[in-house]
């Protein structure tokens, strides 16, 4: 058994696991104020190795989108797409639905084509590394983000009105998944289906993080500044918040429609009985790549929860084998979403490893300041050995 059975490329929104993975007990949920153990089955069932291991992501992916992301459905009846200058025109149909969007298609200069690509949410915010396209998505139009009121708006919901309850990111991440679905079957688009990478940075860098989770054909997830909701634990969030100083999950939904309607009833009371935090969303996407780019700046963003989130999530890659496909580079302040440069070799490391199959170091996971994370007030399971 080996990482081939977790690489298995497929869009894992809302898949059916494997027969022989254990059912989910009827209710997952109990009080726990610690990070919960993502090595332990909702039924108690201890993961031991690697293909109990992609039973539970699954567990953990069917979990996530139950109670806080909404469901992500898979490919519809049709989708189609076509390629004329950069623009990328996607078409999906559900039932008698039909919607389209067009991400644009910024090529490298120089390089070997089929080329790698970054699907950019909203716009891009790191810098375009040397012979990497960029595919420019547009997330806000399939869903909207705007604030409360936006509830069910946007293509994604156009299509399938049954899932108005869902939280916008699913919307995108399922967009991404399409966009991929399309350049698998075009290849006059010359972009490598199989070396895809996304990012974003706050409120598009937690949709990154999101995609990268619920689809496995992704090999790369840059979430830049995502915050909590993110990168961060709400767990951890709420211990770091004194007086509003840091995002709760208690204040994001009320600010916006990125998670779904259900995930109100643990806002509004406890996070510490979901069966899960967020280490485990970045434990979805191991071992794939995953690059956490961070800026200690900013309080609101919870810097310490993320970091220790991050490094929480880091024992999920470490059970694989794997640490040194979870980075973490945290800056010290500077504008939000700006990329300082000398975050630059962090961000071509990963691009090396990931997108072109080249060594790379990309064993580093600091942050910045003096921000330190005590791994026995949150952390009361052990880390197996899967690989
Ligand atoms: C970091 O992401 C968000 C944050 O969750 C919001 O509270 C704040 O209003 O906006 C951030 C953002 O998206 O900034 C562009």
């Amino acid at each position: 058994m080996s990482y081939m059975l977790l690489y298995n490329s497929r869009d894992t929104g809302l898949t059916k696991r494997p027969d022989n993975c254990p059912k989910i007990t009827r209710d997952a949920t109990h009080y726990n104020p610690k990070l919960p153990d993502p090595f332990r089955f909702a039924n108690g069932r201890p993961v031991k190795t690697i293909s109990d291991f992609v039973c539970r992501q699954r567990e953990v992916s069917e979990l996530f989108q139950n109670l806080e992301l909404g469901t992500k459905p898979g490919k519809p009846d049709a989708v189609s797409g076509s390629i004329s200058g950069g623009n990328l025109t996607i078409t999906a149909t559900v039932n008698d639905k039909t919607i389209s969007f067009i991400p644009t298609i910024t090529y490298p200069l120089n390089g070997t084509a089929p080329y790698p690509a970054i699907i950019a949410f909203g716009s891009l915010t790191i810098p375009a590394p040397s012979g990497v396209a960029i595919i420019t998505y547009n997330n806000d139009e399939i869903g909207a983000q705007i604030n409360q009121s936006s509830r069910g708006q946007g293509k994604f919901f156009e299509l399938d009105p049954d899932k108005t309850a869902n939280g916008a990111m699913t919307a995108w991440a399922w967009g991404v998944s399409r966009i991929i679905d399309v350049l698998e079957t075009l290849p006059s688009t010359n972009i490598n289906p199989r070396k895809i990478a996304v990012t974003g940075c706050s409120r598009d860098g937690k949709g990154a993080l999101v995609a990268g989770a619920l689809d496995s054909r992704i090999v790369l997830t840059i979430p830049q500044e995502s915050g909590s909701g993110g990168t961060a634990c709400w767990r951890l969030s709420d211990y770091e918040n004194h007086n509003g100083t840091t995002q709760t999950a208690s204040e994001i939904v009320q600010e916006n429609v990125w998670f779904a309607s259900q995930f109100d009833e643990f806002a509004n009371t406890t996070v510490n009985t979901l069966p899960f935090d967020h280490h485990m969303l970045a434990g979805l996407v191991a071992p794939r790549g995953l690059l956490v780019i961070d800026n200690i700046g900013y309080e609101w963003l919870g810097p310490w929860s993320s970091y220790g989130c991050m490094k929480t999530g880091r024992k999920i890659y470490q059970a694989l084998g794997a640490s040194d496909h979870l980075g973490y580079s945290m800056s010290p302040s500077h504008a939000h979403c700006s990329f300082p440069s000398y975050q630059t070799p962090e961000l071509q490391a990963f691009v090396d490893k990931f997108l072109f199959d080249k060594a790379a170091d990309t064993a580093f996971f600091e942050p910045s300041g003096n921000i330190t994370f005590d791994d026995e007030q949150w952390v009361d399971w052990v880390t197996p050995k899967l690989y």
